[in-house]
């Protein structure tokens, strides 16, 4: 039976705040901090939990080699060689946010009736662009069976940063579904990380309906403030769409096509005047998963930090208070990633399949997340301060305790 699946990628031993993302305000704010590794990972698994509680299914994906030895040895160097701002490149562990891994199109999309992944090619920001040949091969692993079809990157310079800017609105999770491409204009003052070009290359790719498939202009006064992805200002849902009132260039435009193409749409539009696009970006409200448990009562699972801010907390209270679509909130702790700017939604990727059809060893339940968090506790390094990047201990820590995980998940094929 197809349903939807959320695959978190788990945070890797090396996760740390070097600041390698300008646009992305908390990564840029917290840069030299000291990070905690192991508090950060566990935070996922717990946040994992409360998705097995609230009877979802989960799948995860799995921290990659840091570093990248491979991208430094491509660059002419080494970790102990390379100069510092390649090696805090190549020891990023932001393969962690999931919703960067690739596009996903469900079958009922597809004129060829199966699932297409494109795996996303992450060009704009050096230290992610290089996630992509190992995304690629979880990904080949993980959907081997003939129900999907996995796709290389899109060729650069067409900047691709996956499922953080695509969205689909259906009348469930099986059900054809209308795909929305969010993409950016160039000009403002961060960069533009979504290109047109890209997102209608995958829709190609896919083999989705031309009239069923929007690209849409994201509002560059979202990016200004700080919305390095849509998934920071909207948030898509089986039939809703929840989104700032500033996420889009036009919304007026794309929401008469939205409701042409899908007329049992709900568009829940956050005013500004109730939450700022600053307060928005601060909170992660709208980085949230919106997910439909099978109790139906459609829930939106929050940073705390959305909890944290008295505008963006009254505005969801009163929401579930009055008749909207959304019924109920959830709040979980993933401070860690949050200071990197990756709330609830960077960290998981969705696919609507069968459960049947995905290598078993890439879905997690609770007996499986708890053989995880042992090897968390016992592995991932404590924390990590900036300028301990730089130590041989450490790196050697990081690496082992990778191999640990990949051996506990019989995935050791992923050793490389
Ligand atoms: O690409 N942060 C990530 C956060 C990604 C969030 N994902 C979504 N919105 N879907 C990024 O900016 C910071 C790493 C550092 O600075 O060390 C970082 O890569």
């Amino acid at each position: 039976m197809i349903r939807e699946i959320n695959f978190d990628g788990l945070v890797g031993p090396s996760h740390n705040y070097a600041g390698l993302s300008p646009g992305n305000l908390a990564a840029t704010r917290n840069a030299g901090h000291v990070a905690h590794p192991r508090a950060a990972a566990l935070q996922g698994i717990a946040k994992m939990r409360a998705n097995l509680a609230l009877g979802l299914t989960q799948g995860i994906l799995l921290p990659h080699p840091r570093p990248d030895h491979r991208w430094l040895a491509a660059l002419a160097t080494d970790y102990a060689h390379a100069a510092p701002h390649l090696r805090a490149r190549a020891l990023s562990a932001s393969a962690m946010w999931a919703a960067n891994a690739a596009t996903v199109s469900p079958a009922a999309d597809s004129d060829d009736a199966r699932c297409h992944l494109t795996v996303a090619n992450l060009v704009t920001m050096p230290h992610r662009s290089h996630e992509w040949p190992e995304t690629l091969a979880q990904l080949r692993l993980a959907f081997a069976h003939p129900a999907f079809a996995v796709h290389g990157p899109v060729p650069a310079p067409f900047g691709d940063e996956g499922a953080a800017n695509h969205m689909r609105i259906a009348a469930d999770h099986a059900a054809p579904g209308v795909e929305i491409f969010v993409y950016g204009e160039p000009g403002g003052p961060f960069p533009a990380r979504q290109h047109r070009e890209a997102s209608e290359a995958i829709a190609r790719l896919h083999r989705l309906d031309p009239a069923r498939t929007f690209f849409v202009e994201q509002s560059p006064a979202a990016i200004a403030a700080g919305a390095f992805h849509n998934d920071v200002v909207a948030v898509a849902n089986e039939r809703t769409l929840f989104a700032h009132e500033e996420a889009f260039a036009d919304k007026a435009t794309f929401y008469a096509g939205l409701r042409a193409a899908i007329p049992e749409v709900e568009i829940v539009e956050v005013p500004a005047d109730r939450v700022s696009l600053a307060d928005a970006i601060q909170s992660y409200l709208f980085n949230a998963q919106l997910v439909t448990p099978p109790s139906g009562e459609q829930t939106l699972i929050v940073p705390g930090e959305a909890r944290d801010n008295p505008r963006v907390w009254g505005w969801l209270q009163e929401h579930v208070a009055g008749n909207g679509p959304i019924r109920a909130i959830e709040v979980v702790d993933v401070r860690e990633s949050m200071a990197n700017g990756g709330g609830p939604a960077c960290l998981r990727l969705r696919v609507a399949a069968d459960p049947a059809t995905v290598d078993p060893r890439f879905l997690v339940d609770s007996a499986k997340l708890d053989r995880i968090a042992a090897v968390i506790e016992a592995h991932w390094p404590e924390k990590i301060a900036a300028d301990a990047i730089d130590d041989p201990t450490l790196i050697a820590r990081i690496e082992a305790a990778r191999g640990v995980l990949l051996d506990e998940l019989d995935l050791g094929e992923l050793a490389g």
